[in-house]
């Protein structure tokens, strides 16, 4: 039985303890970075297939889930792997959830993997108005947007964020990063909705954030 397939099996019987166990397990021989991309990461959409395609699973067992990514990434947060004193400090940026999204794990991995890289991330949660990203992008001097959207619906909100920059003449200034799973499966997504750029998981999120800081350091440069 594969890695995910025992997640699964704890997770389908609500042993969260159990599933802990199981990963620490893991982590303890591959490592907890490891853990997100190659069990954490893969696990969640094999449960989101099952819980709508098939039916398979219910909504209380995706809500274990759920809980079981996030005593990995506190874990991962309080452990501090790959502290961010050991790399030099970039940023900062401002992340969170677009308007009427409450698909938080993603977005929370995103900012572990910055934080890791040494940025500084001002984390606004789920269900984030647009003029709220654009006002704290101002307030603490961000060049980079990350938003996060799970459904089709609530990604189309990103377009809100898009107008709000360009309304305030921001454009360029302030890149514009989204991502989340809807975004993988819709290509034309990012353009439709105004984003700059986009990356498929965490692990290739702070390559995207370093690209677009520096396109508005040139956009800024030869303004
Ligand atoms: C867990 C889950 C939930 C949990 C969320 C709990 C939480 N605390 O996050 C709960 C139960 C609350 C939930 C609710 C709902 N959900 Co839901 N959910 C999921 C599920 C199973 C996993 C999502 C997840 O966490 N994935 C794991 C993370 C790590 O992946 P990720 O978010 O894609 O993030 C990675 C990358 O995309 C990227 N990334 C993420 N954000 C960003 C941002 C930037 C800037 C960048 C660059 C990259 C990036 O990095 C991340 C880490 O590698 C998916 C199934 C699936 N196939 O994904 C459905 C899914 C997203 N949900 C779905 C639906 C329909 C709903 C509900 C409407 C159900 C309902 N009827 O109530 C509600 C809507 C709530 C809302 N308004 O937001 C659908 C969406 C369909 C669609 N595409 O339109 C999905 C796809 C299930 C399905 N197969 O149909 N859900």
């Amino acid at each position: 039985m594969t890695i995910q397939q025992s997640l699964i099996e704890k997770i389908r019987l609500a042993d969260r303890q159990g599933a802990n166990a199981l990963l620490d397990a893991w982590a303890t021989e591959h490592g907890y970075e490891r853990l997100i991309s190659d069990v954490l990461d893969p696990t969640l959409l094999l449960i989101g297939e099952k819980w709508c395609a098939s039916g398979a699973m219910t909504l209380a067992q995706v809500y274990i889930a759920a809980k079981v990514t996030e005593d990995v990434l506190n874990k991962i947060i309080s452990m501090r792997i790959n502290p961010s004193e050991s790399h030099p400090p970039k940023g900062p940026v401002v992340i969170g959830n677009i308007e009427e999204d409450f698909h938080a794990l993603g977005r929370r991995m995103v900012g572990t993997f910055l934080r890791a890289e040494g940025w500084i991330v001002h984390d606004l949660g789920n269900d984030v108005p647009a003029t709220v990203f654009v006002d704290k992008a101002l307030e603490v001097g961000a060049r980079v947007i990350g938003v996060s959207a799970m459904i089709m619906t609530t990604a189309l909100n990103i377009k809100m964020v898009r107008q709000e920059i360009d309304s305030r003449g921001l454009t360029g200034r302030i890149q514009l990063a989204v991502g989340g799973a809807v975004f993988c499966v819709s290509p034309g997504l990012v353009g439709e909705v105004g984003g700059d750029g986009t990356a498929a998981n965490a692990l290739a999120v702070p390559d995207l954030f370093n690209r677009l800081w520096r396109q508005s350091v040139e956009k800024e440069a030869g303004a």
